[in-house]
């Protein structure tokens, strides 16, 4: 007896030990389970939520996690039946060690409802690992919701008796709309070769945006599909980048929510190339001194400097006579970035004339000055102010019969070198006249 004594003092401390961390478990236990008290055989609804699109086939499981071992199960589930419809009921994995006696239960989905559901192990035999009580499929109708999965009625026996569960229930989230994308923009929407354009558009769910895709047709009709997902401020999308081809460029955005439900915006357009028109400098116009009508001794020149950030296609004078329609003519290229238009007719009419120059790049990017006037007066107006009159003549008899090269002086109205009575007589043949007009 006393070494019985003795063992027994000997094992105190370890008794003592063992009972402290029994009971410390048992309340950790206790706290790290929801929903009761730690010997309860847990039954839960699995997933124990999920997002499925309208239409769509999904499963939900019943899970057991049983605290002892058990032998039996019954259980009924509800569910909005305008949200969802069960498809039918399947016998679940926990006794697939044995023979079972299984019943799938009657679908009633007018009422939302599933009964009958059980099943039980045949002959003897237990189970105390956990799996699945059913698997239920479900499909979704074309509404959006949140479907409660509830169970009820839940029962599980071991060999001799109901035993205390607790359990979980569930839901599956419907959602029957898809992403809406508006505010597709592309700034700017021309744009320089290299120069960032900012795609962008304003894409928002019901529920949830997933995923957002930027998908451009390149001017070559190459394909270039971008996620755009990460790129976003508040529900804006965007992708703010460069690009070199020229040319046209198509895209659309593509969206997509957490229930596989997608859209396409429309489609848009931006482009790339030379947006930058080129620019016209150093208008100059000279002319014969003095001016003279005769083409052979009169003559005008234009010049001008164009540049472009790429190229110049072509440079225009646009030339109006007293007032009327302007006729275009073309300029020509001279050294360097100059052009010129050189003539001894252009403006060999007496009359008031007004002139621009327009310059185009090959991209139809356009410059163009302000207008210019310029008055080619008649030979016998020697003194340019609009009208023949005896100051004319006086200016022709006060050089008379001065001689120089022809025409080198207004005075030799007819251009022959020397200042005679002829010039005075073409002079006064048009006495009292003006061009001005
Ligand atoms: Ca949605
Ligand atoms: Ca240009
Ligand atoms: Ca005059
Ligand atoms: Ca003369």
């Amino acid at each position: 007896m006393k070494l019985g004594k003795l063992k027994l003092l000997l094992r105190l401390p370890f008794i003592v030990i063992f009972t402290f961390i029994i009971i410390f478990n048992a309340v950790i236990f206790s706290f790290t389970i929801t929903g009761g008290p730690s010997d309860d055989t847990m039954v839960s609804i699995s997933p124990e939520s999920q997002l499925v699109g309208p239409g769509q086939s999904f499963t939900v499981e019943v899970y057991c996690d049983p605290s002892q071992p058990i032998r039996g199960y019954e259980l009924e589930i509800s569910f909005d039946s305008s949200l969802i419809k069960a498809v039918s009921v399947s016998e679940g994995d926990i006794f697939s060690e044995f023979n079972t006696f299984f019943n799938s239960g009657t679908i009633y989905n007018s009422a939302g409802k599933i009964v009958d559901m059980y099943g039980l192990i045949l002959g003897p035999g237990n189970v105390s690992e956990p799996g699945t009580f059913v698997e239920i499929s479900f499909t979704s109708k074309s509404k959006t919701g949140t479907s409660d999965l509830t169970l009820e009625n839940v029962g599980v026996t071991n060999e001799t008796q109901y035993i205390s569960i607790s359990q979980n229930d569930g839901s599956v989230q419907v959602d029957a709309s898809s992403p809406e994308i508006s505010d597709v923009i592309a700034l700017p929407a021309s744009q320089e070769s290299s120069g960032f354009v900012n795609i962008s558009a304003t894409v928002t769910d019901n529920i949830e945006v997933e995923s957002v895709h930027l998908n451009i047709y390149y001017p070559d009709d190459s394909f270039e599909n971008l996620s755009i997902t990460a790129s976003k401020i508040g529900n804006t999308y965007f992708c703010n980048r460069t690009y070199n081809m020229a040319g046209e460029y198509s895209y659309y955005i593509w969206a997509k929510d957490g229930a596989d439900n997608d859209v396409t915006s429309s489609t848009n357009t931006f482009f790339i190339g030379d947006t930058t028109p080129p620019e016209i400098s150093n208008v100059l116009f000279s002319s014969s001194e003095p001016l003279d009508t005769d083409s052979d001794f009169g003559w005008v020149n234009i010049t001008c400097d164009v540049t472009d950030n790429m190229e110049v296609d072509a440079v225009y004078l646009f030339i109006s006579s007293q007032g009327g329609s302007y006729n275009s003519l073309l300029f020509t290229s001279g050294s360097g970035d100059s052009y010129y238009y050189n003539s001894s007719t252009l403006f060999s009419q007496p009359g008031n004339y007004s002139y621009y120059i327009l310059a185009y790049d090959v991209a139809n990017n356009m410059d163009v000055t302000s207008t210019f006037d310029f008055s080619m007066p008649p030979n016998w107006d020697i003194n340019k102010d609009g009208v023949a009159n005896v100051f004319d003549l006086v200016l022709v008899s006060n050089l008379l019969n001065e001689i120089g090269n022809t025409g080198w002086i207004r005075e030799d109205v007819d251009n022959n070198g020397e200042i005679e009575v002829l010039d005075l007589s073409i002079v006064s043949l048009y006495y009292g006249e003006s061009w001005w007009d």
